[in-house]
């Protein structure tokens, strides 16, 4: 369906059909290019809406756009609320047009995310361009938010941001150790970030979404500077949402063990100890890739998404 490419200067793959992100971020512990890849047996048909390159099949988009700052400023506006504007817009009027609204899964690669705003950080100013732009189209906010990650990526990038839409509506998780990011108090930005704790998809026999997880408790960052115990306590968030899927949705049964998870880690040199610290916590048949990128808090070392598919195929 579609693909993520993450590298810092590897050339992006051009495929005639399949939507391709060019994600600037080096994988750690690996080779120098890491592909994240969509995969469907139903057909599937490309298409694209403005600047938003998608490729679905009868239940699931995949999409993608890369958005530079620059190029949609207009006389005082901000480069980053800008950009964030004209890609929401395009992925709205994508999903609008193309009967794909339930937004289930979004990926936010913002260039230097933890750089200082007019106010706080252009995380912040990332997340009122968010907000506003769903107000604007009138797509839910709350309950029904899309899972998301958000990262950060060199100074000087483009907004990437990737996304997966289905026809049927999805059911969004929240975590119970933590305030719901869509009401976090204003402490962490003007405007609150715009997702939920996970997505659970009943397309294809049942897949689990879980956003970007860190070490937050109720909606403070704990364990600030220590790396092992954010390793420890994003994985008792991971392993909560597990459990409230498995409560709402018996069948599939989804297990730490069992899932995809993609790490974010703010200090490369971080790797190697996380590496074995994950592999205990996971156990051996886990799939974990790691990825160096900011992580939208300055006190947050790592982040950590995961998939969960509930069959082989689907
Ligand atoms: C957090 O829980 C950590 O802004 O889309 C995780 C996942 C985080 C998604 C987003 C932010 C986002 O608040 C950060």
């Amino acid at each position: 369906m579609g693909m993520a490419q993450f590298g810092r200067d590897s050339t992006p793959l051009d495929l005639d059909q399949v939507p391709v992100a060019a994600v600037p971020l080096s994988p750690l512990g690996g080779p120098e290019t890491l592909y994240e890849i969509w995969r469907t047996d139903a057909p599937l048909q490309s298409g694209q809406f403005g600047a938003v390159y998608c490729r679905y099949n009868d239940q699931l988009l995949f999409g993608c756009i890369s958005q530079p700052e620059q190029s949609v400023t207009a006389p005082g506006d901000n480069p980053l609320k800008a950009a964030t504007t004209a890609a929401y817009a395009q992925i709205f009027a994508a999903l609008e047009t193309s009967g794909y609204r339930q937004l289930v899964r979004v990926w936010n690669y913002v260039a230097g995310i933890n750089e200082p705003a007019a106010v706080g950080e252009r995380y912040w100013l990332f997340n009122s361009a968010r907000h506003e732009s769903f107000v604007a189209f009138d797509w839910p906010m709350h309950a029904a938010a899309p899972a998301a990650s958000a990262l950060g990526t060199p100074h000087g990038s483009p907004l990437v941001i990737y996304f997966l839409a289905s026809r049927c509506a999805a059911q969004m998780l929240e975590n119970p150790r933590q305030v719901s990011a869509y009401c976090y108090p204003a402490k962490h930005g003007p405007r609150s970030p715009t997702f939920s704790r996970a997505a659970l998809l009943a397309a294809g026999g049942g897949k689990l979404m879980i956003s970007g997880t860190a070490s937050i408790l109720g909606h403070e960052s704990v364990h600030a500077d220590d790396i092992n115990a954010q390793t420890v306590e994003t994985m008792e968030n991971i392993r909560t949402l597990i459990d409230t899927a498995n409560r709402l949705n018996p069948a599939p049964h989804f297990s730490v063990e069992a899932l995809i998870y993609k790490v974010y880690l703010r200090r490369a040199a971080t790797f190697p100890q996380v590496a074995s610290a994950l592999r205990k916590l996971v156990g051996p048949a886990a799939a974990i890739a790691f990825l160096a990128a900011d992580v939208c808090r300055r006190d947050l070392l790592i982040e950590i998404e995961a998939v969960g598919l509930g069959s082989a195929c689907g």
